[in-house]
């Protein structure tokens, strides 16, 4: 649940609303005397608006001193948040109440508003101020409905012309979570959207109140006394309750100059029907408010991302952070990926197991990402065979995404091959796909997921494919040898992103076999061995110039092939590419820590800082 910043916020907000909440019910229902639906109406708003509907209360409604309430609640800007509360009450609740359902039936944002539109009205008009106004005016139930139509369309039009962009472009923002009624956000902007409201509504209902389509506060005494908390002090002439002609709720009679018009209504009711226009279309500029909570409820994007009102959902789930409670596994920090698999022989098959799971993988001591990962590691488990072998790899989806693994350079059947929807029907989650094939090349390859490969290989699904030759004799040799397989991550505010050459997507931390430096490996040498490194561009963006140091290296083999021993070449630097691999013979010429890099500088940094010298895409050659 404390997976971002705000949710601390949230959780100190509600609590305090809580608070709040408890102490205006106890305080309206067994001090204050005020109407029974306006105690209500303050109870819902301090729900809703939290320690604000608790200044309101305070401020405005409730009785300072026995017996002073009618004179206390007199001012206009009282009564007009009287008036104000009534029809948010209302509204409001019919509001969160169709936001809430919509949400859960999953339907557009565009819909929803119109749906949380009719449903606040409806619920303002026939239930708070009709109610309201039947116990203050007398009259019939649907004479009140009649006589309030006009007051609550002006109040529901102005609230909603504020409440619904606030909705909108925090719903469909970064946090979608916020479409999510499971979730404290979507709470947390109804309550925002209400305030917002409020304050706009505010403004209209202090006219109103002004020149009396509406009522505000008022005040209800027990007149039997001798009654048990019935108030001693309770006035009973109008003089007590302030000078000048009053109603029998404490206001001042209106000279009929003032009384409203017909055109007054009217350009009222029309110039918030332009703003409830406004507020619901314009947000539809900026975000997808074809969207709903189905296709992007709960899901979070990175800071940056440019978010069209045209980009489609499956846009926004590609970029998506991996949500911490899909982990099912939390491997310990110093745990490590690129482990030898080990094969069980059946009929002469060598059968390997593998599993796409979601888990959280340390980089660095103290950096942690959401990784998907085979078979809990990053890199996935090292698949080492002979040429010549048949292998055949059970794989089985337990990530809550569909996924294929692919062969990368194999010469295979079609339908091994991996890629989704196009050689195979995509894995489904809880699915299970079996790859069978003869391996006749040597080499160094990889297997990776070819689905939404953007997304998954960037969190992790890719592994080492090695294959030795089955006549040695002639393949270049070395005295050890280390695969090194590269990759981009993105991690940010808690939350792991796929790292991609996109906004909002460039990577801060670069690992070498899941690790950034110093957390990286060691290759421990001695004066006159040689080592065959075995790159592998596993990553998915950047062409990274590895580099070592102490002198070059001798390329003898590219994607796999050897190259013929007139074909080889010294270098010092090769550009690994997503997808390439080059193996390397280096040669340990002097005693020292020898750097292997990549050598572009903010690869080798993890989220710009350098540890020990150095970081990412840095391991060290130790060299006695
Ligand atoms: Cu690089």
């Amino acid at each position: 649940m404390f997976i971002q910043p705000i949710d601390y916020v949230l959780v100190a907000w509600f609590v305090l609303a809580a608070a709040s909440t408890i102490y205006v019910a106890v305080d309206q229902f067994r001090n204050n005397p005020e109407a029974t639906v306006m105690k209500w109406g303050f109870v819902l708003i301090t729900l809703y608006m939290g320690p604000i509907g608790l200044l309101l209360y305070v401020l405005a409604d409730k009785e300072p001193r026995p017996g002073t309430h009618e004179e206390f609640v007199s001012p206009l800007w009282k009564q007009g948040i009287g008036s104000t509360i009534h029809c948010v009450a209302g509204d409001a609740t019919g509001i969160i109440l169709a936001a809430a359902f919509t949400a859960l039936l999953g339907w557009p944002m565009a819909i929803d508003l119109i749906v949380e539109y009719v449903a606040g009205f409806t619920f303002g008009l026939f239930v708070f101020q009709s109610l309201f106004m039947k116990r203050m005016m007398g009259g019939t139930y649907w004479e009140n409905v009649r006589r309030t139509f006009v007051p609550e369309l002006i109040s529901m039009n102005s609230m909603m012309a504020a409440m619904a962009p606030t909705m909108s472009l925090l719903m469909m923002g970064r946090d979608m979570r916020a479409m999510d009624p499971a979730a404290l956000v979507f709470w947390g902007v109804m309550s925002l959207g209400v305030i917002v409201g409020f304050a706009v509504a505010y403004a209209f209902n202090v006219w109103m109140v002004s020149v009396r389509l509406k009522h505000g506060l008022m005040t209800v005494r027990n007149r039997r006394p001798g009654k048990h908390g019935a108030p001693k002090h309770a006035p009973s002439s109008p003089k007590q309750r302030g000078h000048g002609l009053h109603d029998q709720h404490g206001q001042m009679e209106l000279p009929p100059a003032w009384a409203p018009t017909r055109p007054q209504q009217l350009a009222m009711a029309g110039v918030t029907g332009v703003l409830l226009a406004a507020g619901m279309i314009v947000p539809g500029f900026y975000v997808n408010l074809g969207l709903g909570a189905k296709d992007v409820g709960g899901i979070i994007m990175p800071k940056g991302m440019i978010m069209d009102f045209n980009t489609p959902a499956e846009s926004m789930r590609d970029m998506a952070a991996i949500l911490p409670r899909y982990v099912s596994y939390v491997a310990p920090a110093g745990a490590r990926g690129d482990q030898p698999l080990e094969p069980r022989i059946e009929n002469g098959v060598k059968v390997f197991d593998l599993e796409a799971s979601v888990i959280r993988w340390n980089i660095l001591p103290n950096e942690t990402v959401e990784a998907y990962a085979y078979n809990r590691q990053v890199p996935g488990p090292r698949i080492r065979v002979t040429q010549g072998d048949r292998i055949r790899i059970n794989f089985k989806n337990s990530l809550s995404e569909k996924t294929t693994i692919h062969w990368h350079g194999m010469i295979l059947p079609n339908e091994m091959d991996g890629p989704s929807e196009i050689t195979q029907p995509p894995v489904l989650p809880g699915g299970t796909y079996v790859y069978e094939f003869e391996v006749g090349q040597t080499g160094t390859y990889f297997y990776h997921t070819h689905a939404d490969s953007d997304r998954q290989q960037a969190f992790g699904l890719y592994g080492a494919l090695i294959i030795d030759p089955r006549d040695p004799a002639g393949a270049p040799r070395a005295d050890m040898e280390y695969t090194i397989q590269l990759q981009e991550w993105l991690k940010r505010e808690w939350l792991t992103y796929p790292a991609m050459i996109m906004e909002g997507g460039l990577p801060n931390f670069f690992t070498i076999n899941g690790k950034a430096y110093p957390s990286t490996d060691t290759i421990r040498m001695k004066v006159g061995q040689t080592v065959k490194l075995r790159f592998i561009g596993s990553h998915n963006n950047f062409t990274h110039p590895m580099h070592v140091h102490g002198g070059p290296f001798e390329v003898v083999a590219v994607d796999g092939e050897t190259l013929a021993a007139s074909a080889r070449y010294l270098a010092d630097t090769v550009g690994v590419a997503p997808g390439q691999r080059y193996d390397v013979i280096w040669t340990a010429r002097r005693p020292g820590k020898w750097l292997v890099h990549c050598h572009i500088p903010h690869h080798t940094k993890n989220n710009n800082v350098e540890i020990k010298g150095a970081g990412g895409l840095t391991m060290i050659i130790e060299v006695e």
